[in-house]
């Protein structure tokens, strides 16, 4: 394993059971940081940890729901005890179930998808964010998606959970900033990637009913890999940011371009970019 300046860090990736988060743990596993993965399907996971052993990676499987305080609680534990102080939050787990007009949508489904994707933020920060502030040192990354940048009708559970979250980032930047915390929180969207929450618009009922001008994407090829959002996910945690926390990434449309946009840092944030505002 080559040298990297995240070996040995130590990072807790959610949702690293499938999809995006699982690519983005093989993709730190192979700098060298060593893993926290968590999601609830704890086979997949140990099947994760074994692959990432195999290739000379450290990283420990903590099956969990992140909507629950106490399991959370205990994440952060388990990780600080097996494998060292936090040093990267990355909170990519989430949830779409509820598909359709708000009216014809399940009440507690959609509730639920607002319960995974938002207090499971919630509760995942406010567990990181002590140990983090005491030893001066830490980045936490949540997962924004559609209903940030406008409306996503038929998704409105996961449009408004995503929406706060990222508001939620930007109030969470901003209150370590005004207690001279150096610990950075950012939000990002991964870009439309093909993942078993994306393969719903094409196969699930509801998904084809409703979510049709989605799974369009696919068929125009405008999907795009996960390996993307990885390598954003790399960049802040390497710091490339700093000067951006509590704003928006996208792991596409700024892909090729971390380094101009680091160094537009200042005109970013006169111009009032990458946040959630009304025009
Ligand atoms: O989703 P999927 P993606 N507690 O369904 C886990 C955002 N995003 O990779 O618990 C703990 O393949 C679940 O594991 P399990 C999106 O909103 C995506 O596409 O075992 N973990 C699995 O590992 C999400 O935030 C697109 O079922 C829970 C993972 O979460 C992130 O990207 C576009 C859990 C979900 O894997 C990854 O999505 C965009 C719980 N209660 C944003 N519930 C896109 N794909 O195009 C679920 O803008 N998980």
């Amino acid at each position: 394993m080559t040298h990297h300046p995240l070996t040995n860090q130590v990072a807790i990736v959610t949702g690293a059971s499938r999809g995006i988060g699982r690519t983005i743990a093989l993709h730190l596993a192979s700098k060298g940081m060593k893993l926290a993965l968590t999601a609830r399907t704890a086979d997949a996971l140990e099947a994760l940890v074994r692959e990432i052993k195999a290739k000379d990676g450290n990283a420990l499987a903590i099956p969990l729901d992140v909507s629950v305080k106490d399991e959370v609680e205990r994440l952060m534990r388990e990780t600080e005890e097996n494998l060292g102080p936090i040093d990267l939050l990355v909170n990519n787990a989430g949830l779409f179930s509820a598909i359709g007009p708000l009216w014809e949508t399940d009440p507690e489904n959609w509730w639920n998808d607002v319960t995974v994707n938002l207090r499971g933020v919630q509760l995942t920060c406010a567990a990181v964010v002590p140990a983090m502030m005491e030893r001066k040192a830490g980045r936490i990354i949540n997962f924004g998606g559609a209903g940030v940048t406008g409306p996503f009708p038929f998704g409105s559970a996961y449009a408004v959970s995503k929406a706060a979250v990222t508001r939620l980032t930007e109030n969470l930047a901003l209150e370590l900033e005004r207690l001279g915390s150096p610990v950075k929180v950012f939000a990002m969207s991964p870009g439309f990637v093909r993942t078993a929450m994306t393969e719903q618009f094409e196969q699930s009922e509801a998904g084809k009913k409703w979510m049709d001008y989605m799974a369009q994407r696919f068929r125009e090829g405008l999907d795009v890999p996960p390996e993307r959002a990885a390598e954003l996910v790399e960049a802040i945690a390497l710091g490339t940011f700093d000067a951006l926390a509590g704003r928006y990434f996208h792991a596409s449309g700024d892909a090729g371009k971390f380094e101009e946009i680091a160094a537009d840092a200042e005109g970013i944030e006169m111009r009032g970019e990458r946040l959630l505002r009304l025009t």
